[in-house]
Formats: structure tokens, sequence, C-alpha cells
């Protein structure tokens, strides 16, 4: 019978051999992977248990909570405060920081979450997931902050994320490359994959919301115009166009078979760097991209070198096949250049 790595003999070869998973972080990562099964089983019961719809509720961001949205918080904060391993947690549905309390022990690991990623996505039936990245407590050793928290993505100790979809689906980052776990149902158990996931450098298949296009800034335009111009147009190929509206689910296509994904500024809400969320969706998901031989950029600058100012801070995000997120970061320094040479 075919060898078959479970995620717990992933991590204990990783702890053993390189040294790269402390036991701490190990625990972590597999409750969280524990709660990411909850999670499932919440997910596929639909219509049939009392998790679909509206939960009559805002987060911080203003944005109408779905009830699995506050369901699957509630899993990984309950799954995670007792087992000694975090000194706090952050999530997209919690205004502030959760700090363990006092009759738990407190571990030296934070975890960052968006526990429901693509909540547009649940009624309909289309694949949703869970995003998470872990940090590692720095500084004062009494007590935690957010401030805590404000660290660079590049000092993440692990990242990933659950898909929920036609497979259930845990994609994993300690740093050491990216492995991917499917859920057996028949054993309930994660079973690796895949190893060494690897993000081809070129490709063909962009992923952005073109209802948007009108207010993207002028690199943005300038590169999606180039691609839908095809054969013809200067790149001299054609693309082809995905959007899944759950950035898991985008993210996931991009690690099988390569892309590019982006959520730009865009003028509506000038204001804002973009829509998604640096700490807990950006961050975690260019660990992986470029754990995967990907690059991921806000336009600008590399997402992981970004110092956060705030817990819930958006940023623009481009993200994917290595070639094309250069493309798209000249096209703005090339903007830049003549907005400077013009003044
Ligand atoms: P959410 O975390 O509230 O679900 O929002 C984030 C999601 C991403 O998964 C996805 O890429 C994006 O929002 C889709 O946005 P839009 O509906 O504007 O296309
Ligand atoms: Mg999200």
């Amino acid at each position: 019978m075919k060898h078959r790595v479970s995620l717990t003999q992933y991590l204990v070869e990783k702890q053993r051999e390189d040294g790269h998973i402390p036991g701490q972080l190990r625990l972590l990562i597999e409750v969280v992977a524990r709660a990411c099964k909850r999670i499932a089983i919440s997910v596929n019961k639909g219509a049939l248990g009392d998790v679909l719809g509206s939960a009559d509720s805002e987060n911080v961001q203003g944005e109408v909570q779905k009830k699995l949205d506050v369901i699957a918080n509630e899993v990984l904060v309950e799954a995670n405060e007792w087992g000694g391993h975090l000194a706090a947690m952050a999530s997209e549905e919690m205004d502030h920081i959760h700090v363990v309390p006092n009759r738990y022990p407190q571990g030296e690991y934070l975890l960052l979450f968006d526990p429901l990623d693509g909540s547009s996505n649940i009624e309909v039936n289309v694949s949703i997931g869970t995003i998470f990245s872990v940090l590692r407590k720095v500084g004062h050793t009494r007590g935690v902050e957010e401030g805590d928290f404000l660290q660079p993505g590049r000092q993440q100790a692990a990242a990933g994320y659950c898909v929920y979809g036609p497979q259930t689906t845990l994609v994993l980052t300690v740093g050491d490359g990216v492995a991917m776990f499917t859920l057996d149902r028949e054993t309930g158990s994660w079973v690796q994959t895949a190893d060494g996931v690897t993000i081809p450098e070129d490709t063909r298949e962009f992923a952005i919301n073109m209802s948007n296009q009108r207010h993207w800034a002028p690199p943005v335009q300038r590169y999606i115009e180039e691609c839908l111009a095809g054969k013809e147009g200067p790149r001299g190929k054609d693309f082809n166009m995905r959007w899944v509206a759950s950035m898991v689910a985008d993210v996931h296509r991009i690690l099988s078979r390569g892309g590019i994904f982006m959520y730009p500024w865009d003028k509506r809400e000038p204001d804002k760097p973009g829509k998604l969320r640096l700490m807990y969706e950006a961050n975690p998901m260019s660990f992986i991209v470029e754990q995967a031989g990907g690059a991921a950029t806000n336009g600008r600058e590399r997402i992981l070198d970004i110092a956060p100012r705030r817990l819930h801070e958006r940023v623009s995000v481009v993200l994917g096949s290595k070639n094309e997120v250069r493309r798209v970061t000249e096209y703005h320094a090339a903007e830049a250049d003549s907005k400077t040479a013009a003044a």
C-alpha cells in the first residue's frame, strides 16, 4: 500500500530534521488544522444546518457578518486559546486583539486569521476558505498588546490557508517551501498531497474584478489592456481570465497552474490602499506565494516588507507568477518616473 504522509508526520519530520518547527509552533499548526476541519463540517452542512445567511451584525470594517463568519471565528478562538502555544489572536471579525485568558498558560506566538474568506460565495455554494498567519511575540516579555502584532510579513513563522471546495485542502508554509494536505473524510486526517509547490514564472491567465476597470490607476489599466489585446497586442499572446471572488480559491488556482491575481487600489475610495487586509489576507498569501517561487507586491513594494501601522490596515495586492508581477510593478514605477519628470 502506498505510504501516505499525514500532517502530523510532516510536521514532526520538519521539527526533527530541519529544526524549522519548534514544538509550540507544531502544536499551533495542528490546532488550526483541527479547527479548519470543524469549519469544513459547518460549511458542508449548508442549508441543512443553521449556518447560512446574515448574523445581523457588523465587523470593524463595517461589513455585515454572515453566520459562518461568526461560527468560523468562534471555532478558531475556542480551539486556540487553551493550548499554551499562543499569547494572543487577531481576526478580521474581531475589532481588537484577543489575549489568551489568564486561566491558561501563555505561549510565544501570535495568530492572525480571516476565519471565512470569500463570504459573498457562502450562499451560492462556491469555494471559500480560512487564511492564517503566525508571528512570534518579540520585544517585551510581559503582557501582549496590539503593537506586538505590527510586524512586517517577512517575519511570519508560518502561514497557510484552507480552501473549502470540491476538496478540502490545507496549504502550509513554515518558510521551507509549500506543502498541501487534502482532508480524507473517511479517516478524518490531513494527507499530504503535494510538496515543493512551484508557481510557473510566466502565465497567460489573470484574475481581477473587471467590473472595477474604470476606477483603476493607469498602470493597472495599461497592464490589463495589454492582456486583453491578446495575440495582436504588445504581449503577442492571448490571455484567459478567472475571478472566483474568494481570494483563497484564486490563489489556490495560481499555486496549481500559475497566474496573476490583483485587487488594486481604485478611485472610488481613494484614501483606502485597497480592499484586502494586509495582516491576515495579503501577508500570509504573499508568504506562501513567495515560498512557491512567485512574487507579491502592492504595485510598488514587496508586500512582506510593508511595516504595518494598524491591525486592520488594507493594501493593494498584485501576486502570482513572478514575471507578470514584475511587469505590473515596472508599470507603476514608470508612471511614478513620468510624474516626477513632469513636476
Ligand atoms: P472577505 O474576507 O470579506 O470575504 O472579502 C475578501 C474577498 C476576497 O476573498 C476576494 O478576492 C474579494 O473579497 C472579492 O471582492 P469582490 O466581491 O469585490 O470581487
Ligand atoms: Mg477575506
